[in-house]
């Protein structure tokens, strides 16, 4: 299959929420490959995990937030896709790994109270991991107390927010006050697709970043201890 099929074959399975060719879902995909087997064969084929991602993976969950609001589509349809992401970012991970030699840093990662969304995260994640840096992931839901165990734990580290839903990004600014009123010096970022740096500005977020690239910039650039 030519490049530009397959990636538009692996987005398609995104926005149908076909995980791989064993899933019956959706029934009119019965028995062909899913979003597993064409991430394995998009890699295979020497395609790069960076184009995987942003040409097949992000464009195809584009898609279904733009059909769930048009109410096209409803949260199973929406869980379904985010199952057919993670079975795909399975294939991806291990190229975002470094060299364990390049450890710059430990990030804490965290979707904020009340959040469930861990895609984003786990994206931004994944490319924090690949600049060098280790992640800790908290996973979703995740409390300020939460956070603020976890920087008692790894001292020196800096903190990663995510917020998918407007409700839910006030919390950052909670999480942001509960933290810093016992580590005043730490450094937080936050990001998220409602998140705004006008936002960032006004809960006292020291930084703020739309995608992966510009969170490692963040990182490399104003929280390098060494
Ligand atoms: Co939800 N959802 N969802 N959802 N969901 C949105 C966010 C929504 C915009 C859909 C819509 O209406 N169009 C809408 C929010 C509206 C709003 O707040 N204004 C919404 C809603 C309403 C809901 C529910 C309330 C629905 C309901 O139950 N009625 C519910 C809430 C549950 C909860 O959290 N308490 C809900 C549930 C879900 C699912 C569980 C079904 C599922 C999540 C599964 C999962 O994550 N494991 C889901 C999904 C998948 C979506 C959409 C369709 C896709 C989100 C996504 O994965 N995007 C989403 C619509 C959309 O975003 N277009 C939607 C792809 C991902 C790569 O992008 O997460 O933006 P994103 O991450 C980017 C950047 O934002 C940035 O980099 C990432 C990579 O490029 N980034 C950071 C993210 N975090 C960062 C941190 C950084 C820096 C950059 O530094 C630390």
């Amino acid at each position: 299959m030519a490049t530009d099929n397959l990636l538009e074959s692996l987005k398609r399975c995104i926005e149908r929420g076909k995980v791989n060719c064993k899933s019956p879902h959706p029934p009119d995909m019965k028995g062909q490959d899913g979003a597993d087997e064409l991430t394995r064969k998009a890699l295979d084929t020497g395609i790069p995990p960076q184009d995987v991602l942003s040409n097949a993976l992000v464009l195809g969950m584009q898609h279904v937030g733009e059909r769930f609001r048009n109410k096209e589509i409803f949260v199973p349809d929406v869980l379904m896709s985010a199952k057919a992401m993670s079975a795909a970012m399975e294939h991806l991970k291990p190229f975002f790994k470094s060299d364990a030699l390049k450890h710059r840093g430990t990030i804490v990662m965290g979707t904020v109270l009340g959040d469930l969304h861990d895609i984003g995260k786990k994206i931004v994640s994944m490319v924090i991991e690949g600049a060098g840096w280790e992640v800790v992931d908290l996973g979703t839901d995740v409390s300020p107390e939460k956070f603020l165990t976890a920087v008692d734990q790894h001292p020196g580290c800096v903190i990663g927010l995510s917020a998918l839903l407007t409700t839910t990004m006030i919390n950052m600014e909670t999480t942001i006050r509960h933290v810093k009123g016992k580590h005043p010096g730490i450094k937080i970022i936050v990001g998220g697709a409602p998140v705004t740096q006008e936002f960032a500005n006004k809960i006292g977020a020291d930084g703020y970043s739309p995608d992966p690239q510009g969170a490692v910039e963040f990182l490399n650039t104003r929280c390098l201890q060494n």
